[in-house]
């Protein structure tokens, strides 16, 4: 028990610095079908896949999950929403994962590879939604941002090979994040200003789908050599912006010389400190 005379903590040396931290949001992964070695029979799980996480606090901001809101669960959807998690949390981040669910640009499901996760795509869709309009940073990596471009009115290549929109796989289930591809920053844009003489790189890149129609106000910021679109940006916003690529997996010692991510990082660790005014 502390004594009745206790004195008032002196302030933490790190508390200024703190104050200039930002709050990151990472919308989470949803794993229904829990291996049972690991427990929690018949229970959900939410999860950041643990390089998101740092990859975010490397730039010194500080990362924090937001669980879903969902009917069905405990929590009443009426309790609290999107909107309340956007004033709270300084940025958005969201992670990779299942397909989009194509009823979200009006198209019949056509190829996809694995379950789709309609609850996981209306929670986040808010949130991207929520976020922009508190004019707070949103960055989308991979279905991230496939899913900024539908939040906003875009559609999706299903598969982009079988859709026609390039003959070069996108995917590599083996090579996982060691499947890499060129990648071009598009003159005029965000990260061509953020990136300055780097103009092309290689990036870590696992997707079978990706942007075929182009949300309105949206532009194109990268591409890969056969054309396919590797990040966007709304040029309605301060910072909403898509990578298809996986800066997450770019180790800044990566002996295949990946495009450095800092200075994306940098920039989303910048906008969030203006959102907060
Ligand atoms: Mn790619």
């Amino acid at each position: 028990m502390l004594p009745a005379t206790h004195p008032p903590a002196a302030p933490h040396a790190s508390d200024r610095a703190s104050r200039h931290r930002p709050l990151i949001g990472v919308s989470p992964r949803l794993l229904r079908e829990v291996p049972p070695p690991l427990g929690f029979r018949g229970k959900t799980l939410q999860y950041l896949e643990q390089s998101v996480a740092h990859w975010v606090m490397e730039a010194g901001a500080l990362a924090v999950m937001i669980p879903t809101i969902e009917t069905g669960g405990m929590l009443r959807r009426g309790d609290l929403s999107s909107h309340d998690m956007a004033a709270a949390l300084d940025g958005l981040l969201l992670q990779g994962g299942a397909d989009v669910d194509p009823v979200l640009y009006s198209e019949p499901q056509r190829a996809t590879r694995g379950p789709l996760n309609p609850a996981r795509d209306r929670f986040e869709r808010d949130l991207i939604l929520a976020f922009a309009a508190a004019g707070k940073p949103v960055l989308g990596i991979c279905r991230g941002m496939q899913l900024i471009n539908v939040a906003f009115g875009g559609s999706l290549y299903q598969d982009l090979v079988s859709d026609g929109a390039t003959n070069v796989e996108h995917v590599d289930d083996a090579g996982y994040d060691r499947h890499l591809h060129p990648l071009r920053i598009e003159p005029g844009g965000v990260l061509a200003s953020l990136y300055g003489d780097i103009v092309a790189g290689t990036v870590n890149s696992i997707h079978h789908q990706g942007v075929r129609r182009l949300a309105e106000g949206f532009v194109v910021e990268a591409r890969a050599p056969d054309g396919v679109v590797e990040a966007i940006r709304s040029t309605r916003h301060d910072f909403l912006l898509g990578t298809q690529w996986h800066p997450e997996f770019h180790a800044p010692d990566d002996p295949a010389g990946l495009l450095p991510t800092a200075p994306l990082l940098a920039a989303l660790v910048e906008a969030a400190l203006r959102a907060r005014g």
